[in-house]
């Protein structure tokens, strides 16, 4: 970089990032690779980043074998004890959280304060994850057989395979790791090879605590590469558990693989999330989130707000507020404070995303806000382009789909029935929300009549879900929940145990089989 007015160099050097990297690493010294080179460009200002050698086949195996091995070690140290190497990598995150938060906005283009906000993700779910170490338990029930205890409990599961996408390169790792850890499983990590420095940056961290306490190498393990790697992964019977995160179209084929060999996946795909505003929606609040879920991370969160379903007695009103937000927006470098908005990731992205402003206006839409390309002085790549929105119904069938750009589709409902018929009535299911102050009309969209959604919120929007919280939805979804809550039990294996103290042994069911 001739200029580095945001440090980026200070913050590569300081998280080890250098010109050339190998691709794999099993938590100790990086593995030689000799697969092709993937080069991370930053959207931010089209600049090298650095060069990955990706893993192939060989690679992979020698880490499947590798993690094998470490899994039946680290599943001896009590699960408290796990946690205790969980809470250093927290406190090692919270020392690196300026570069690593920097990185990941160079890498990824989100702005530095969504960069910042990712990383601090990652030192919750380690503190979270430290918590659980101590309350992985099960329940006891009653036996129908005299003197006999029945009971259930989680050990863990082995090798946790984890694919995650470019839009949170680091924190949707940490919270798969990071639980995955502390329920005794060993992980391999296929980050996006749109991201790869930022993967890279993690497994450095992570190793240097894991070398501190002389854990054995294989425990978080680092697999840099194509889909082939994936593919790989999603057909290994060695990897009991695969969380995906990405596109509904890899969801369907890693489902399959995993489900052809009875494995277990966790599936967290697309969204086309939308939030309802009621006529008795506060309005300045309603602006800023649905602003925000739609323009944040340029749209490109699995939670980005895509559609707008507005009562018809206010539809004028808020289309005109949104005009007016939409033209306060600064789009720009997203390591500069002063602006919203920064790139999409690549150019295949900026293609998608004039598709599909093409295509809603050949399927009848209107223009609110319109897009386009932007170039010229402030932007140093051909990724960034204007936040638009435009007037849609919910059948157009680029409605239906998700584009992973900023797009806002608006519509009008009559009644609160109709309105959570539309908000239902696409593919996905992962995020949704209503605004309004009416009792019963939120009731209602939390009902078992209402949000079909993983996420349903009321009066916040689509995006921005905490830690703590399960994640994930439903239909084209996925299924899947990870993070927060009670989802540490994808992570693990269920058993239930019945033992019996006395002399005698009576059969359940009161089968008789005397002899
Ligand atoms: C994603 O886009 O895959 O709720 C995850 C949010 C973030 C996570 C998004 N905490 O917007």
């Amino acid at each position: 970089m001739s200029q580095d007015i945001f440090g980026i160099q200070a913050a590569l050097k300081s998280l080890g990032i250098k010109d050339l990297h190998q691709g794999a690493s099993t938590g100790m010294e990086w593995i030689k690779t000799s697969g092709d080179v993937i080069s991370s460009y930053s959207p931010v200002d089209g600049l090298l980043i650095g060069k990955v050698n990706a893993a192939k086949q060989d690679t992979y195996d020698a880490v499947v074998n590798i993690a094998n091995q470490a899994f039946s070690q680290w599943r001896q140290i009590p699960a408290p004890k796990r946690g205790e190497i969980v809470r250093q990598v927290g406190d090692r995150l919270r020392g690196k959280k300026e570069a690593l938060g920097k990185l990941v906005s160079y890498e990824m283009g989100k702005s530095l304060q969504e960069g910042l906000g990712e990383v601090q993700e990652m030192i919750d779910i380690c503190d979270f994850a430290v918590g659980l170490s101590r309350q992985l338990h099960g329940f006891t029930m009653h036996s129908e057989r005299p003197q006999h205890r029945m009971y259930e409990q989680y050990h863990p599961i082995g090798i946790v395979g984890i694919i995650s996408a470019f839009n949170f390169p680091v924190a949707v790792w940490s919270w798969n790791a990071m639980i995955a850890l502390i329920c005794g499983d060993v992980c391999i990590w296929k980050p996006s090879e749109k991201t790869p420095m930022s993967a890279i940056a993690c497994q450095q961290i992570l190793s240097e605590v894991l070398k501190e306490n002389n854990i054995p190498e294989g425990v978080s393990n680092l697999l840099i590469g194509d889909f082939r790697i994936g593919e790989l992964m999603s057909h290994d019977p060695r990897l009991s558990l695969i969380s995906a995160t990405g596109s509904t179209r890899m969801g369907k084929k890693v489902g399959a693989a995993v489900g052809a060999r009875l494995g277990r996946a966790l599936l967290e795909l697309g969204g086309n999330n939308a939030i309802i505003i009621s006529e008795t929606a506060d309005l300045k609040m309603t602006i800023i989130g649905a602003v925000f879920g739609a323009i944040g991370t340029a749209g490109q969160r699995c939670t980005s707000t895509r559609r707008l379903i507005i009562h018809e007695r206010i539809y004028e009103d808020v289309k005109s507020r949104l005009k007016e937000a939409y033209n306060q927006l600064k789009i720009g470098s997203p390591l500069d404070p002063a602006n919203h908005v920064g790139p999409l990731i690549d150019q295949n992205a900026v293609e998608l995303y004039l598709k599909a402003i093409v295509q809603v206006k050949k399927e009848g839409g209107k223009a609110v806000v319109e897009g386009g390309v932007l170039n010229g002085k402030g932007f140093q790549s051909a990724c960034y382009v204007k936040p638009a929105i435009y007037e849609a119904e919910n059948s157009f069938e680029i409605v239906q789909a998700e584009t992973f750009a900023p797009i806002l589709y608006l519509m009008k409902y009559t009644t609160i029935e109709e309105a959570i018929f539309i908000q239902n009535n696409v593919p996905q299911g992962l995020s949704s929300a209503i605004m309004t102050s009416n009792l019963r009309e939120s009731e209602l969209f939390l009902s078992h009549m209402g949000s079909d959604c993983g996420i349903a919120n009321v009066n916040i929007g689509t995006s921005g879900a905490e830690i703590g919280g399960a994640f994930g939805g439903e239909k084209e979804t996925g299924g899947g929940r990870e993070s927060g809550s009670d989802a540490w039990k994808y992570y693990m294996r269920r058993q239930t145990n019945t033992i019996n103290y006395g002399t005698d042994l009576p059969l359940a069911q009161g089968i008789q089989f005397g002899f």
